[in-house]
């Protein structure tokens, strides 16, 4: 099975979920830059503080912050990883992939969630987190479309994008999932 992953798609697709899921099974290092943050915000780091007011609008963090906490986690981490939420736009990338050589770890695979906005928004309104109001995730939409989906073609463009219907149940989606993921 492939053992260092990106998972990309828009807010709501279910990236945290099937990367719990499957870190937890295949015993994967979970990367989550959006629980790395929101564990700064609870901590009042400051860190933290910079973070939480961008995060309520829906904007993204910047990206010497984000790059940083991704950094520290993967420099002494020696088996296989889950990326969940980074990176979330080209400068991001190009710095996962220049941080990624000098580690000598390249990417195996990047699975792209898709799913209808109307469904996403709709799981989001349902999960009541502190940015999950309609304003809120109307922007993130925004953001990803203009900052995120240009990585669809940067990864597409190395040979390592999948795509993934994230529709239906959870165990569908999971189902669906492993069989990318075969060697
Ligand atoms: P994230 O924490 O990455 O969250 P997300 O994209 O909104 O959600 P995800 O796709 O993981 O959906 P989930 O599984 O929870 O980002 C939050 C914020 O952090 C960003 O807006 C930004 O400000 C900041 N941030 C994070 N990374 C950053 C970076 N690299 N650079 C800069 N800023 C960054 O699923 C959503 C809901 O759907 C849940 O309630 C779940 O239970 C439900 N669900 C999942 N699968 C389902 C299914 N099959 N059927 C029904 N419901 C389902």
């Amino acid at each position: 099975m492939k053992q260092r992953l990106l998972f990309l798609g828009p807010p709501g697709a279910g990236k945290g979920t099937q990367a719990q899921r499957l870190a937890t099974r295949e015993g994967l290092l979970h990367l989550s830059t959006g629980d790395l943050l929101r564990a700064e915000v609870q901590a009042g780091t400051a860190l933290g503080q910079e973070a939480e007011a961008v995060m309520a609008r829906g904007e993204l963090v910047s990206d010497a912050l984000v790059l940083a906490i991704v950094r520290s986690r993967l420099e002494h981490h020696t088996g296989g990883w889950l990326l969940d939420g980074f990176p979330r736009n080209l400068l991001q990338a190009e710095a996962l992939d220049a941080l990624l050589g000098e580690l000598d770890q390249a990417i195996e695979l990047v699975v792209l969630m898709e799913l209808d906005s109307a469904v996403l928004i709709q799981r989001l309104l349902c999960r009541g987190r502190a940015d999950d109001n309609e304003a809120v995730i109307r922007n993130r939409l925004v953001v990803y479309q203009e900052q995120t989906a240009p990585l669809i073609a940067h990864y597409k463009a190395l040979g390592l994008l999948a795509r993934l219907d994230a529709s239906g149940s959870i165990e569908a989606i999971e189902e669906r999932l492993s069989s990318l993921l075969i060697d």
